[in-house]
């Protein structure tokens, strides 16, 4: 029996069933004895998919089953509602166990089993090899090593501040535990109490290469022990023990909980076991009667599934997104023309009236992570306000990405302020993962490029553009002063997706217009992916951005003393080139694109190619970051690289002639 209530947000709640969640201390005959029953038929499921696929990833699949098959038929979930607000999540972070996955999943009663035994691997297919949420059950897509725990944090913290109260389940490999990133996660969820939260290890012992021992000795007991989880060793086929095991770790609100599970690789059927070679094979087509008679099973349907899988994939299941939260931006700030103040203050201000505008609704959930830069990236008025909608990670950046990223993915505000060579670059396959799976964080990225000066190379982060641009989600933006990264924090904050905001460190004056006044202003809108024009001239358009405007604005004023009227053109929003805005830079006889990014995969770049599938004639000059810039003041850099404003007014002379 379940009750469902329905919130503002037309989002189902549930009350579940009585035995679910762990409540009861053991594991029912009745449920023992079915579970037995689907973990033999669901082996073989396993090793029929991966024989009919012809590749996929039996053996840890086996070795996790009866873990995966306690979980999801004992936790709370509803196979017929999976999406229910206050499930509890499963977290899967060795995905390449998906054959295991699927196929407790389809025994939990999730979908039918048949699709996935003939369309597993299929192109087109929901059924992918990793673990993905095009399958009803998974909450996260993974495949990426040492992600899952991080996962699980995101998952736990928005329990907690959502008030919703369920709890997060994270099944690892063991292998897998030689990830530092998983190290992070640990202290994370220790520092934070994190007790709705519970971590599971599939120990087989195996890996790829052979015994993880000789792999990469670890002491995982000692190493979880000395971050401040109990650790509890159980066989990890043996239902009661991890019925209990999992009772005394969702109830027990004082301590965390990791379950050593001690399994068997490819356990079931005595050719496989404990052989390494089945971490990443399937059986053989002519083994598998063999496999399948030792579980009590046979092969009479190959044909016919493999009949099914030449005609094609099977159906995508309908997937709902979740609904971003409702964020009010909140009231703009105005800076005037006499105040300078760096773009980072300005975005703290905004974060700040953001938070105030918003945080008094009980449905609202909000989080701010950082890496020990608060001070720096402007999040300490915030923090100091709003504490507990505040997280110190400490310098973990893997860990803490991962985490924004889960945390953005549920019906919540996720933002994460760093430095952009931390933020972004640190942590790019984090960033990509998250955008695999459609969360909503929102990256505010300060001591961008070159401009960062004097802390050198290692910090002057010049290709943030490039790096999040070979991601199909990715959003950069970067704004020109202070009034225009005060509505763009504004924007960025109350819009779902995931958002690069990418700022300088110095100081810079407000931009005007030629009348004096704030460019960015009062009266000024900002709409995503239109650029913006500062100064309206003739024959040449100069094209800036971020760190750049002032500088371009400077190097105009010098060129309208001489006499020469230049268009000058600010583009604040690089991944979205407006086809309108296109055509109107096409109309320039010269182009010159300003930037401080490495120029290879730049502005330019992406405005080079863009402007070409638009039939352009202009020419077009790129000045950009052309080397890695040595430490020094921000314009001794630009003057050595050539991106002063006397460099930007010269080579403009030149091109007009
Ligand atoms: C970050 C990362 N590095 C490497 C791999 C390639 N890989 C896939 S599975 C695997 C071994 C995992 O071992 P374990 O966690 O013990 O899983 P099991 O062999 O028990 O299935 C490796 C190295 C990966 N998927 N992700």
């Amino acid at each position: 029996m379940t009750d469902t209530a329905i919130n503002d947000e037309g989002i189902q709640t549930m009350t579940f069933e009585p035995w679910r969640g762990f409540h009861d201390s053991a594991l029912s005959p009745e449920w023992k004895k079915k579970i037995s029953e689907m973990a033999r038929k669901a082996r073989a499921h396993i090793l029929k998919m991966t024989t009919i696929a012809g590749s996929g990833h039996p053996g840890g699949s086996m070795s996790s089953l009866e873990l995966y098959l306690v979980l999801y038929n004992m936790a709370r979930l509803n196979p017929n509602a999976p999406n229910q607000t206050n499930r509890d999540r499963i977290i899967i972070s060795h995905g390449h166990t998906s054959p295991g996955v699927y196929a407790s999943l389809a025994a939990a009663g999730f979908f039918d089993i048949t699709p996935c035994l003939h369309g597993f691997r299929q192109g087109g297919s929901p059924f992918e090899g990793h673990v993905e949420q095009s399958v009803p059950g998974v909450e996260w897509d993974t495949g990426n090593l040492g992600q899952g725990l991080s996962v699980g944090i995101g998952k736990a913290i928005y329990s907690r501040l959502s008030g919703l109260d369920f709890h997060t389940y994270v099944i690892m490999g063991d292998g897998e535990q030689q990830k530092g990133q998983i190290a992070e996660a640990r202290r994370m969820a220790a520092k934070f109490q994190l007790t709705n939260l519970t971590a599971i290890i599939d120990y087989n012992r195996l890996q790829i290469s052979g015994r993880i021992r000789d792999v990469m000795p670890q002491n995982m007991v000692d190493e979880w022990e000395a971050d401040d989880w109990q650790v509890t060793e159980i066989d990890g086929h043996n239902l009661d023990n991890i019925y209990e095991a999992l009772h005394r770790a969702t109830n027990d609100t004082e301590n965390l909980h990791m379950i050593l599970a001690r399994t068997t690789m490819g356990k079931g059927v005595v050719f496989m076991e404990n052989k390494e070679k089945y971490h990443g094979s399937p059986v053989s087509q002519e083994m598998l009667p063999e496999a399948l008679s030792q579980l009590g099973e046979d092969d009479r349907d190959i044909p016919t599934l493999l009949k099914l899988r030449a005609e094609g994939p099977p159906p995508m299941f309908e997937r709902k997104p979740v609904p971003y939260p409702v964020v009010s931006p909140g009231e703009p700030i105005t800076y005037g023309i006499d105040e300078k103040l760096d773009n980072r203050s300005a975005w703290g201000k905004a974060l700040l009236s953001v938070a105030d505008a918003n945080m008094h609704r009980d449905d609202f959930v909000m989080a701010v992570f950082d890496c020990d830069l608060a001070g720096s990236v402007k999040t300490a008025e915030y923090a100091k306000k709003y504490p507990a909608n505040f997280f110190q990670c400490g310098i973990a950046e893997h860990n803490t990405a991962t985490c924004a990223g889960s945390f953005g993915a549920e019906q919540a505000l996720s933002i994460w302020a760093d430095f952009t060579i931390f933020n972004i670059a640190e942590t790019y396959n984090q960033a990509r993962l998250n955008d695999i799976n459609h969360s909503n964080v929102k990256l505010f990225c300060t001591h961008a490029g070159v401009q960062v000066g004097e802390d050198g190379k290692t910090h002057q982060c010049i290709d943030y553009f490039g790096l999040l641009n070979s991601t199909f989600g990715w959003k950069v933006i970067t704004p020109a002063d202070p009034n225009q990264t005060d509505r763009i924090a504004r924007y960025v904050l109350s819009t779902p997706g995931s958002f690069a905001v990418v700022m300088g460190r110095s100081k810079v004056p407000i931009i005007t217009d030629e009348q004096g006044n704030p460019f960015f202003g009062n009266d000024y809108q900002y709409r995503y992916g239109r650029m913006d024009i500062l100064r309206r001239g003739e024959t040449l358009a100069l094209v800036t951005a971020g760190n750049m405007s002032w500088v371009a604005v400077q190097a105009w004023n010098k060129l309208h003393e001489d006499g020469k009227n230049i268009t000058l053109i600010n583009v604040s929003d690089w991944s979205d080139l407006h086809p309108d805005d296109l055509q109107m830079l096409a109309s320039y006889k010269h182009l010159v694109v300003l930037e401080d990014h490495n120029i290879k995969n730049g502005l330019g770049a992406s405005l080079a190619m863009s402007l070409y599938e638009a039939g352009s004639r202009a020419t077009l000059t790129r000045m950009g970051v052309t080397t890695y810039a040595s430490s020094g003041k921000p314009d001794e850099l630009f003057k050595l690289l050539g991106l002063d404003a006397d460099s930007v007014t010269e080579k403009i002379l030149q091109i007009l002639g």
